[in-house]
């Protein structure tokens, strides 16, 4: 059992497969940090504090806050982000094979760099299809996402859509 773990990624928004993961890295781990990573060059869908605002009510209303901190970081390397939070394993889900193709040499990488270890989980069967950039399209096409996404964050799709035309 590790101290503290990190689940990095973009988070625009999160889904449900990102909550499954951090839930389940609390079996790993006696702390979690949700790492919201990102380039301030680029305009995701939400802003990075809205991405937190939404990880971190979501985490709340789910009851997993617990053991879990949610934090931002703008445009850095993975290992130097787990070095400065003394966090020990990085755990990532994985959805399937293209997931592992991408996935497998940035483990490498990041081993290679600092021996930084990343703990793979299987994604959830009932969420291997859940990706935050298919729920968008399916929001922008007028898809209901209930279900695939914390209510809270399927509304602040709905309404950025609306947003933009
Ligand atoms: N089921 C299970 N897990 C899921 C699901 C699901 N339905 N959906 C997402 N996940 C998990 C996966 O583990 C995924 O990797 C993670 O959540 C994050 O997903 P996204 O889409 O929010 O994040 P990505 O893929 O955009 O994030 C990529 C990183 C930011 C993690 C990566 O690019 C990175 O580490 N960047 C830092 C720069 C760096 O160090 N680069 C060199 C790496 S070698």
């Amino acid at each position: 059992r590790v101290r503290r773990a990190v689940c990095p990624g973009s988070y625009d928004p999160v889904t449900l497969g990102h909550l499954d993961v951090v839930e389940r890295a609390l079996a790993v781990a006696d702390e979690v940090v949700v790492a919201v990573l990102h380039n301030p060059a680029k305009r995701g869908t939400f802003t990075v504090e809205e991405r937190l605002d939404l990880v971190r009510g979501a985490l709340a209303h789910a009851g997993i806050g617990d053991r879990v901190r949610v934090e931002a970081f703008a445009d850095r390397l993975l290992v130097d982000v787990c070095r400065d939070l003394d966090a020990g394993v990085v755990v990532k889900g994985l959805r399937g094979g293209t997931d592992f193709a991408y996935e497998l040499p940035m483990a490498r990488m990041n081993r290679h760099l600092t021996g930084l270890e990343t703990v793979f989980l299987p994604a959830d069967p009932s969420l291997e299809h859940v990706s935050s950039s298919l729920v968008k399209e399916v929001v922008r096409y007028g898809g209901d996402v209930t279900g695939l996404v914390p209510d809270e964050v399927r509304d602040a799709l709905v309404a950025r859509v609306r947003e933009h035309g």
